[in-house]
């Protein structure tokens, strides 16, 4: 579709301005993250390409699900982990929507958590998205709601305490799955996820914005959020169906 076109243009760019150019080709001894979603996919093969075809050489590749593990294995990467490669160099993900401030939401495919945790260690965030992504604020693109991964356990009064705090008409609503799995999704890491549309997310500055992200992760049972705040980006490349691709 046009929108793979965009997001086949977005990655690529994105690869060679942030793994090779900036690294130099025959990088070494550098690690990177490698996100979740559709979009990273092009952005793998084409790391795994420059990777076969020796033009990268000593990288090691932190995977932020079992999707985007299976993309590293599946272009024979060299696969790290978080518990020992936690100085990433670079993290490139995808994103459901980012705003004119580089806040992004994420988790539209329930892999913020590892995502989060990857993005925190990288000393550069790369988000690589189709130019549908492209938002004035939040919730202007992405009509799902901020996705917040809980301790399953504590589900019922997390959306209760959330609702409590936003305005009138919000909902905040168990994800439920879709595909082959009877009754809610469940993530990499075992939680469920909690999907919060605020009535009048398009009005919140970004400091609210921080502010109820604070808030939220100050519920006991909460994880993580899908809200990552601009101040953890470094750069988005949005890919246009006819290849351009605008970096921000
Ligand atoms: O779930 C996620 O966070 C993904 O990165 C998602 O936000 C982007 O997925 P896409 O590249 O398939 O749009």
């Amino acid at each position: 579709t046009s929108q793979d076109a965009g997001k086949k243009a977005a990655a690529e760019k994105a690869v060679l301005d942030n793994i090779t150019s900036d690294m130099g080709l025959y990088t070494q001894n550098k690690t990177i993250g490698i996100g979740s979603g559709s979009t990273i996919v092009y952005a793998c093969e084409l790391i795994g390409k420059l990777w076969n075809e020796k033009k990268l050489t000593k990288i090691k590749c932190v995977a932020t699900s079992f999707q985007s593990e299976e993309l590293v294995l599946k272009s024979r990467l060299p696969l790290g982990n978080l518990k020992e490669d936690y100085n990433i160099d670079v993290a490139i993900d995808g994103a459901d929507e980012v705003d004119e401030s580089l806040n992004c939401i994420k988790g539209g495919g329930a892999c913020h958590v590892k995502e989060k945790m990857v993005a925190y260690n990288a000393k550069k965030v790369v988000i690589v998205a189709d130019s549908s992504k492209q938002a004035k604020h939040l919730g202007q693109v992405w009509k799902k709601g901020i996705p917040i991964a809980v301790l399953a356990e504590s589900r019922n009064y997390v959306r209760h305490r959330i609702l409590a705090h936003v305005q009138q008409g919000s909902t905040c609503e168990l994800r439920m799955s879709t595909s082959n799995k009877a009754g809610p999704v469940v993530t990499d890491e075992g939680l469920l996820m909690l999907d919060l549309q605020i009535a009048n997310i398009r009005d919140y500055t970004n400091a609210q914005l921080h502010q109820l992200d604070t808030l939220l992760h100050g519920i006991p049972g909460v994880v993580g959020t899908g809200f990552f705040s601009h101040s953890l980006i470094h750069s988005v490349y949005f890919g246009f169906p006819d290849g351009r691709v605008l970096v921000l």
